[in-house]
């Protein structure tokens, strides 16, 4: 009884500090300053590099959900520092991620399943504000998503 009571507590004090955490990192993307793919974009911080051509960089996740999580990233940010700061500007690059994001799962040898996914925001525990898609597979999904 004690150890589901605590187990409870544990979980809610630990989705209470994602989401803080969520908002912190929200809070100072308003800067709109440099993240940490700025530096693996400049090879200044070294990544595991799946795919790369001249608009798009897809690496490797360095806290992997699934057996294969590869990140997703335009070279250059110009505003996008998540999904709801687009503008018509960018449906050009958009569909380049997206593009790159099936190569990338032909590449990891995971296309008969797998998901795309892009956090939005503090409520969708979005964490580094560069946008971003996550390519996630070699295991069985589950739906819903948490
Ligand atoms: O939570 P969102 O959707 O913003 O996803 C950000 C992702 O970036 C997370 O899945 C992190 O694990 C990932 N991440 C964070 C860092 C990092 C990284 N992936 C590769 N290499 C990384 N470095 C060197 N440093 C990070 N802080």
């Amino acid at each position: 009884m004690w150890i589901v009571f605590f187990g409870y507590v544990r979980h809610i004090s630990a989705s209470v500090n994602e989401e803080a955490s969520a908002r912190l990192a929200a809070d100072s993307a308003e800067s709109g300053g440099p993240t940490i793919f700025d530096k693996i974009i400049s090879k200044e911080i070294p990544s595991s590099i799946v795919y790369e051509d001249d608009k798009v960089l897809a690496f490797r996740d360095i806290n992997p959900q699934a057996p294969v999580h590869v990140l997703v990233i335009p070279k250059v940010r110009d505003g996008l520092t998540q999904l709801g700061k687009a503008q018509t500007r960018h449906a050009e690059i958009l569909g380049r991620l997206l593009y790159a994001a099936k190569v990338v799962a032909d590449k990891e040898g995971i296309a008969d399943g797998y998901r795309v996914v892009i956090n939005n925001g503090p409520s969708a525990c979005q964490s580094v504000y560069h946008l971003h898609l996550h390519v996630l597979g070699g295991r069985q999904m589950k739906w819903p998503p948490g």
